[in-house]
């Protein structure tokens, strides 16, 4: 389509993805061998090549997820977040990113003994250079993971705060701190009420909030999202379109939701990127961002396949397009002067 090239163009903010979702089946062989990790003997661990052909046949969420956390193996130094961090910011960049909020799962790492300070080591070190080479930047948002207990989640949020992460004065673009909280995984029974206390501990300080909901899970995930975790953004949320009500709070309260539409095709969310609702957020004025969530396993799909891939599906015109990309600056947490630089 002739609006490929001007959707390239565009300056894009990136705020759904997974520091651990970029991390290649070229990559995770080379750091299984140099960490010296055994992987799993199963046929689809051959090759890189039969990984990533079973990585095109994923089930769900959860079948996804199995893949994922194993793929978090591999990672130990602070050099591996750097290399994993620098390959997405220097493709981002190249795809027209201005800004980028990653997320990552600390309990995933902390459980096999890597330290919180290794992993923002390396994404420091991988942000500044970024910076220097390419003009992005680039925030960390910590994940709750929902399928471990909620105590696990408590004493991770408890240890980050401690450390000083979500320190207001690391908040900028000089010392890049983590921009929010956020919470994924697992999303069916596991209702976002279980994680109340620590969200409301969150505000409380002042710490913006973000949580995945109505991906897999009912319109009302999204609801309770809002309304018991006090969250400023909605990841995914595409199931918040069955309930017009929850549309409506949606648009009423400004929130953005970061949708993943090609994630959702491959998690078979969704039949087709046609399916995922963004024609009734345009009507109901709902704003969303386009992102590309875990973008090594779905495909090699990243920000600007997804853009191209949504415009195929919806032939937004220039002045939707123009919007679109607009409440993505708006809706980012990085200070004002950076959106100002970014528009
Ligand atoms: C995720 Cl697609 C998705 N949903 C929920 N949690 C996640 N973590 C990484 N990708
Ligand atoms: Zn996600």
């Amino acid at each position: 389509s002739p609006l490929h090239a001007l959707l390239t163009s565009m300056p894009k903010c990136e705020h759904h993805l997974h520091l651990e979702g970029t991390l290649s089946c070229e990559l995770l062989f080379s750091l299984a061998e140099a960490n010296t990790i055994p992987l799993p003997s199963g046929p689809e661990f051959a090759s890189p090549a039969a990984l990533r052909a079973r990585y095109a046949a994923f089930t769900s969420l959860d079948d996804f997820l199995a893949y994922y956390y194993i793929g978090f193996s591999v990672l130990l130094t602070a050099s591996d977040f750097e290399q994993l961090t620098y390959a997405y910011l220097s493709r981002a960049a190249h795809e027209n990113v201005r800004h980028a909020e990653i997320f990552f799962d600390p309990q995933g790492h902390t459980s096999r003994g890597v330290s919180v300070s290794a992993i923002v080591e390396g994404f420091q070190a991988a942000a500044k250079r970024a910076a220097q080479e390419f003009r992005i930047t680039a925030l960390l948002i910590p994940c709750l993971l929902r399928h471990l207990p909620v105590a696990d989640s408590k004493a991770c949020f408890e240890s980050l705060v401690a450390a000083g992460h979500f320190d207001a004065r690391k908040g900028g673009e000089a010392e890049p701190g983590f921009a929010g909280l956020g919470l994924c995984s697992t999303e069916l029974s596991q209702p976002p009420a279980h994680w109340a206390e620590i969200f409301a501990a969150a505000k409380s300080k002042g710490i913006r909030r973000t949580v995945h909901a109505g991906e897999e899970g009912p319109a009302r995930y999204v609801a309770a999202a809002l309304a018991d975790l006090g969250a400023m953004r909605i990841d995914h949320g595409v199931r918040a379109a069955e309930d017009d009500a929850v549309i409506e709070k949606l648009a009423e309260q400004g929130v953005l939701v970061t949708v993943c539409p090609v994630s959702n095709v491959c998690l078979r969310v969704a039949k087709s990127v046609a399916e995922s609702p963004l024609s009734v957020f345009v009507d109901k004025g709902v704003k969303f961002s386009l992102n590309s969530d875990d973008p090594a396993y779905f495909g090699d799909h990243y920000i600007q396949d997804v853009y191209c891939a949504v415009e195929e599906a919806f032939g937004f015109s220039i002045e939707q397009w123009a919007k679109i990309v607009r409440d993505a600056v708006d809706g980012s947490w990085c200070t004002e002067e950076r959106k100002a630089v970014i528009r």
